[in-house]
């Protein structure tokens, strides 16, 4: 068996001076880079990189953010501008010991879909790298940290499993966004009742 670690959105935009602040989202940093120095075969990186006007920013419709419109029978809520290619917010945070990574996926870089999980686009449209990379290095189990655990962490392990891998989610290294307090709650329910397993960095010992 060969194992992944994958780092999702861990950005600035997503942490507390960000745009679209994940509650202590900074919080996982140390977590992240104290898990880069375990045994993983591979350590890949997401980054949500939009272009100016994105679908899913509020401000492209001139709405609320919050709000929910329908795109081609497809649910988009609309966030505040988040994640634009080349600007600080869609940086890695600082603290992250970003030269750990082996390779950056990016993600939600088409100006009309939106990207939730690291494989696909939300219709399942296109898909990114992230399958070729783990399949050429012949990963069999992917480990899962960073933000958030409602959306775009959440969405990357239920692809990953679907793509036949072992899939773990590492709840320590991941915060919610939880625009329903409860949200975070429902996730990790719904990922276990899937075969995903919750673990913590502590379970870690390879
Ligand atoms: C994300 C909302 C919009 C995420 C990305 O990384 O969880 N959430 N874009
Ligand atoms: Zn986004």
């Amino acid at each position: 068996m060969k194992k992944a670690l994958i780092l999702i959105d861990i950005q600035n935009d997503f942490c507390p001076q960000g745009s679209l602040p994940v509650p202590d989202g900074d919080k996982i940093v140390p977590v992240v880079n104290e898990l880069m120095d375990k045994n993983f075969d591979l350590i890949v990186a997401t980054k949500d990189w939009h272009p100016p006007k994105h679908i899913s920013f509020a401000r492209t419709h001139d709405k609320k953010v919050g709000e929910v419109i329908e795109i081609q029978g497809q649910k988009q809520i609309l966030w505040p501008d988040h994640c634009i290619q080349n600007t600080w917010g869609a940086e890695f945070h600082p603290n992250l010991k970003a030269n750990k990574i082996h390779k950056i996926v990016f993600k939600g870089t088409d100006p009309h879909i939106d990207s939730y999980s690291g494989f696909f686009d939300n219709a399942k449209l296109k898909n990114t790298e992230l399958d070729d990379v783990l399949k050429s290095n012949q990963i069999t189990h992917v480990y899962l940290v960073g933000l958030a655990t409602d959306y775009c962490v959440k969405f990357t392990a239920i692809d990953a499993l679907n793509l036949g891998y072992q899939t773990f989610v590492i709840l320590d290294g991941c915060k919610a966004v939880n625009l329903q307090p409860e949200d975070e709650q429902k996730t990790i329910q719904d990922l276990k009742s899937r075969g995903i397993k919750i673990i913590f960095s502590k379970e870690v010992n390879f």
